[in-house]
């Protein structure tokens, strides 16, 4: 149950009220959507279906929250000072997982590491962290190029998915212009070996 991730007793219907207070109505949504594609990726995968779907729920817990939330959390926690030259995006679950433990009690470290590395993906996850991940990106909520190309290799392996999506999110950061967080280049090197295999 709940109560073995999470200190304050929250009980699903609990979280999804603060959740749906927290959050706009369709990252709201997008949650719910990566609860239920992280519990179907968990039973494919021989792992607990319900504390993939709470990994999943909460994973964008702290989206918006503001940049001086954010800044004002790295200085308390003592994080690390690069984590400044980034923003939202890198925050959320790097530096939103120091709120998700302020909030809602969550003390299970394997959860906790899944919401860290969900946008950047990591050379060490643990199957929960491929789970966020992959599903973050193939819920029923995403529409875009490529996306039922991940789910349908997110059907035949997790780790084929991890790849696909990582390669992708590069190509698309490349394309935009914008900086690439360390981390996520790592993800790539780690993975780029399931592009290749059939
Ligand atoms: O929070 P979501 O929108 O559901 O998805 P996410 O947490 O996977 O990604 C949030 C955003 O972060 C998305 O627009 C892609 C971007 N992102 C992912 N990796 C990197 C990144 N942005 C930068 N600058 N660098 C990265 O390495
Ligand atoms: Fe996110
Ligand atoms: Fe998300």
């Amino acid at each position: 149950m709940y109560q073995d991730y999470i200190g304050f007793g929250y009980d699903r219907d609990g979280l999804l009220s603060l959740m749906a207070s927290r959050l706009s109505q369709k990252r709201f949504q997008h949650c719910l959507g990566v609860e239920k594609s992280a519990m179907t990726l968990a039973r494919q995968n021989g792992y607990e279906p319900e504390k993939a779907g709470l990994a999943g729920l909460l994973h964008d817990y702290a989206k918006e929250l503001s940049d001086e939330e954010f800044l004002a959390l790295i200085d308390k926690y003592g994080l690390d000072p690069d984590l400044k030259n980034w923003g939202n995006n890198i925050w959320h679950g790097k530096v939103g997982i120091y709120k998700i433990q302020e909030d809602l009690g969550v003390t299970d470290s394997e959860i906790l590491a899944a919401i860290e590395d969900h946008t950047t993906g990591s050379k060490d996850m643990s199957v929960l962290a491929k789970i966020v991940y992959v599903a973050d990106y193939i819920e029923d909520n995403r529409h875009f190029p490529g996306v039922e190309e991940a789910r349908q290799l997110a059907e035949v392996s997790l780790d084929k998915a991890v790849a696909y999506e990582t390669a992708h999110t590069i190509e698309h950061l490349a394309h935009q212009a914008v900086p690439i967080y360390p981390q996520t280049i790592e993800t790539y090197n780690a993975y780029v070996s399931y592009l290749k295999e059939t």
